[in-house]
């Protein structure tokens, strides 16, 4: 049992304040609290002041929690790139929150929202959400989610393993099946050495498509596997949309696809560049609006 955090309590004995410290223990390897299937539903509509109401009492400002009684395995850093899905943010929050409570992690929640109208760089967002994240505390884990996938089993730990790990592998959009056996978007996780072994995303991927075929592709160049959950853990349900306007799909993806190999070194958290316009502290998440550039 390892005693990793010592906390201060103060305690009242005959009127006397006296300190005392209180040892926490690891958190055990699985969470007593997990539930398993989930009842996902996307016809209601709350407002994110009624989930604050509902979620937010445990959480500390900027959508950070720490399990109450132990030291949890995993300090994560969600991020979720984003831009005008209001509406979605509202049913991932009111899902996730709970969730990620029950999996005993020690984490904060990224919303990573490009400013202004130009083509979407959903990569070059995560990018920035792991920069920034690290900048408020030692995150040991990274989870890349789009804002429509809500797990429909807490088993599905969003945390890290030895091995970049993809969550999102039965989504009920694509019949809950793998599309490809190579796919690794959607949800995924990477401890920090992962992420910086590959250098991040790539910087060059502009509009829908392509960047999650990319980082695949930096994990295998990197002697590094990835794994999933099974197929009955993995599920997720993805909140009906169209595609949005300003990411159409990139019509340039397969050549810089084609060339990952010889420029990963030089694009990728290493090459990144921005401009933080704005951060604002809410109880459910930490918003960050960025200047990402635009293409070349
Ligand atoms: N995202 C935004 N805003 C945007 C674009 C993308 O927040 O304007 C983020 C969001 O987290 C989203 C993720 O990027 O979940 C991925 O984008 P997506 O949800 O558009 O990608 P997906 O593969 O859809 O789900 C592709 C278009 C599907 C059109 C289907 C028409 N029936
Ligand atoms: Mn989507």
């Amino acid at each position: 049992m390892a005693v990793t955090r010592l906390t201060e309590q103060t305690q009242t004995l005959k009127g006397k304040t006296t300190e005392v410290q209180t040892k926490l223990s690891s958190c055990p390897e699985t969470s007593p609290h997990l539930v398993g299937p989930l009842h996902v539903e996307f016809n209601w509509s709350r407002t994110m002041e009624a989930v604050r109401t509902e979620c937010g009492s445990s959480l500390l400002e900027g959508g950070r929690y720490k399990p109450p009684d132990c030291i949890s395995h995993h300090k994560v850093a969600i991020i979720i790139p984003f831009r005008n899905r209001h509406q979605h943010l509202i049913q991932w929050l009111y899902y996730l929150h709970p969730v990620l409570q029950r999996q005993q992690l020690d984490y904060g929640v990224y919303i990573i929202n490009q400013d202004g109208e130009g083509m979407f760089n959903k990569a070059r967002l995560m990018n920035v959400g792991f920069a920034e994240a690290l900048k408020e505390y030692n995150y040991t884990c990274f989870v890349f989610s789009d804002v429509d996938l809500i797990p429909m089993n807490d088993r599905n730990i969003y945390g890290c393993f030895s091995k970049p790990r993809h969550l999102s592998v039965a989504v009920d959009k694509f019949g809950f099946m793998l599309p490809y056996s190579t796919i690794f978007g959607g949800v995924v996780s990477l401890s920090k050495e992962q992420y910086l072994a590959i250098n991040g995303f790539s910087n060059n991927y502009w509009g829908w498509g392509g960047e999650d075929d990319d980082i695949y592709q930096r994990i295998a160049i990197k002697s590094m596997s990835i794994t999933r959950p099974d197929m009955a853990t993995g599920r997720f349900k993805m909140i009906k949309h169209e595609r949005d306007v300003h990411n159409e799909l990139n019509l340039h993806r397969g050549e810089i696809l084609e060339k990952t190999s010889s420029t990963m070194e030089e694009d990728g958290i290493n090459s990144l560049r921005y401009t933080i316009n704005k951060i604002e502290k809410d109880t459910l998440y930490t918003f960050i609006t960025v200047d990402i550039g635009s293409p070349k």
